[in-house]
């Protein structure tokens, strides 16, 4: 059936791979983040998944930027991936590959593809004129380019009028891939998957320009001007547009050319491929068109993500204008780093980084929300949060165990929202808006705190305090007066310390794919069992085990779950 093939191919999801002429930026590490999330969630619903990151080596850009360093442009290369790679690693990314285009098997493997497009017939040669970017690494038609006066030289320059990037003319022979022989094909696949990028607008956008023109794409570049890059099988004085390399890398990684009958097994086709929006034709229409015209299925969905920019201008490498991740990690750690950029940053719109935002950011939701209602709740006197568990979790209690008191209504608006919590956290995921799925455990965070506040069961505390001190019963007769019972405030304080913990054991449950580290520190004071801590257990009421730490509270690293920071601007 349809369910077991799709049970036996992993998930598969992707970033891109990283140009290895700059060091990486904030950027970077975002879309690196994003991904990472979007994989772990499958997993905390035990999915089998796998996650492909890795490094752009080759073209006009590398080759300039290695010769222009001195050095060799595989040691270059070298060097350069081992930063992305300490970076992956750092942040926690938890990547199953890191394919690299100067890879032997990868580079095979583009061999193989150009071959197949050629028999198949969509390789064709003739002369090219255009205009070329070599800072994006591809050619732009005329009414797309435009002559500007560059500020710090005086120069008159061409450049990119969507990138701004220097354009030079070239006019040589090469190849060519009939593009534009999938025009009807792209938009009839569009028109049946109307999320197939993902935001919506983006997908307008992309529908839009294919409608408006496709024209055949150069695919290759004489070896006077490109050296560094797979030669052309057929024709060893042409080299493979870096792009056209590039893109294969997600099939590659999958184990492409497959082996019959085991197609799937790597992985392919895609579930998510996460870019940033600097790359959406590539990937929205160029790499579509490779797939079809190869016979191999299409990515489900291709997430396209707005940029961090710094000052309002977008964080690039080519124009300096960036945050190096490393000196954001050393400063802010990594779960603080990988919780605000998801938390905070951009699908549709562009977010502004900023040191202040992150501290703000981190004092409101983590420090002031989760880890005030963790501390509230495990190291607060007067309760048992065990014994509130055992009296109140039970799977099939669809409803907040009420007693008539009016105060309850709000605890059971409180109590239905923390059941619909996992679905619209999931239902967020699913629409690749990870941003939105923190959003929401924020808000839930908040609401409960709220409630806490209104429900006070430390007052509960305190009038059971006295009544059990008073020795000449009038505070007893005061509570029954008011038509309760000491056993009625004990049952109304466990019934708030019960829904509180819920909160905390499904948010740190759903947080996990975000911050493991923190999630894992929250559900071990939690006393939640390694075993309960999937998907299956993300039910109010589920698990009626957990309310024993199985930390010393208040010790070393247990001492507060989001410690101060060292400094404070
Ligand atoms: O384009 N905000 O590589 P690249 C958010 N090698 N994300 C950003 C960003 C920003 N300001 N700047 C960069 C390439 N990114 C090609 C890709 S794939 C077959 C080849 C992220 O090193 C974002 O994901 O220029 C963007 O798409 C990517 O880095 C570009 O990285």
């Amino acid at each position: 059936t349809r369910d077991d093939v799709s049970k036996a191919k992993p998930y598969y999801i992707t970033t891109p791979i990283f140009y290895v002429n700059a060091a990486p930026h904030v950027g970077h590490m975002y879309t690196m983040i994003l991904t990472d999330v979007l994989k772990r969630w499958q997993e905390l619903k035990q999915r089998k998944s796998i996650l492909v990151t890795g490094t752009d080596e080759h073209g006009m850009k590398i080759q300039q930027a290695a010769a222009k360093a001195g050095v060799p442009p595989k040691e270059f290369c070298d060097r350069g991936a081992e930063v992305f790679k300490d970076l992956a690693k750092r942040i926690d990314i938890s990547n199953d590959v890191f394919i690299r285009t100067t890879d032997q098997r990868h580079k095979e493997a583009v061999e193989y593809t150009w071959q197949t497009l050629q028999e198949k017939g969509y390789i064709y040669e003739r002369k090219h004129e255009g205009w070329y970017s070599v800072s994006d690494e591809t050619f732009y038609p005329q009414p797309q380019v435009q002559l500007i006066v560059d500020p710090p030289s005086g120069r008159k320059i061409m450049v990119s009028i969507e990138t701004g990037k220097e354009v030079e003319w070239t006019s040589e022979r090469n190849y060519h891939f009939r593009l534009s022989a999938f025009r009807d094909k792209l938009l009839a696949f569009y028109a049946s998957n109307p999320s197939f990028v993902v935001p919506h607008s983006r997908m307008d956008d992309v529908v839009k320009q294919v409608t408006n023109s496709l024209a055949d794409l150069s695919i290759s570049r004489p070896v006077e001007r490109l050296t560094w890059g797979v030669r052309v099988p057929s024709d060893p004085t042409q080299t493979i547009y870096v792009w056209l390399d590039a893109l294969l890398n997600y099939t590659t990684a999958a184990g492409y050319p497959f082996t019959p009958g085991s197609e799937t097994s790597g992985g392919w086709p895609a579930d998510v491929q996460v870019v940033g929006k600097d790359i959406v034709r590539f990937h929205c229409i160029y790499w579509p068109a490779f797939l079809m015209a190869l016979d191999l299925p299409l990515p489900k969905q291709i997430l396209t993500h707005a940029h961090w920019t710094l000052g309002r201008q977008k964080m690039a490498k080519s124009t300096g204008n960036t945050v190096n991740p490393f000196w954001a990690l050393d400063r802010f750690g990594v779960d603080i780093m990988r919780w605000y950029l998801v938390h905070e940053g951009g699908i549709s719109d562009d977010a502004d980084y900023d040191n202040r935002f992150i501290i703000e950011k981190y004092k409101k939701h983590l420090q002031g929300g989760l880890g005030n209602l963790t501390s509230r709740i495990m190291r607060g006197k007067g309760w048992d949060v065990r014994r509130a568990v055992q009296q109140y979790a039970h799977e099939e209690s669809e409803e907040y165990p009420t007693v008539s008191n009016e105060s309850h209504k709000e605890g059971r608006r409180m109590f239905g929202r923390i059941r619909a919590l996992p679905g619209q956290v999931d239902a967020h995921m699913r629409d690749l808006h990870p941003n939105r799925a923190l959003q929401a455990l924020s808000k839930a965070v908040a609401d409960m705190n709220g409630y806490l506040q209104q429900a006070s069961p430390w007052t509960a505390v305190t009038r059971l305090q006295s009544v059990a001190a008073d020795t000449t019963g009038n505070e007893m007769h005061e509570l029954s007066k008011a038509g309760q019972s000491p056993e009625d405030l004990e049952a109304e304080i466990d019934r708030t310390i019960y829904l509180a913990a819920e909160t905390l054991r499904l948010v740190g449950l759903m947080l996990q794919p975000c911050i493991p580290a923190s999630a894992k520190k929250l559900l071990d004071m939690l006393g939640v069992s390694q075993e309960r801590r999937t998907w299956e257990w993300c039910q109010v009421g589920k698990d009626d085990g957990y309310g024993t730490s199985l930390v010393e509270l208040g010790r070393g690293e247990y001492g507060v779950l989001f410690p101060r920071l060292t400094s404070d601007f």
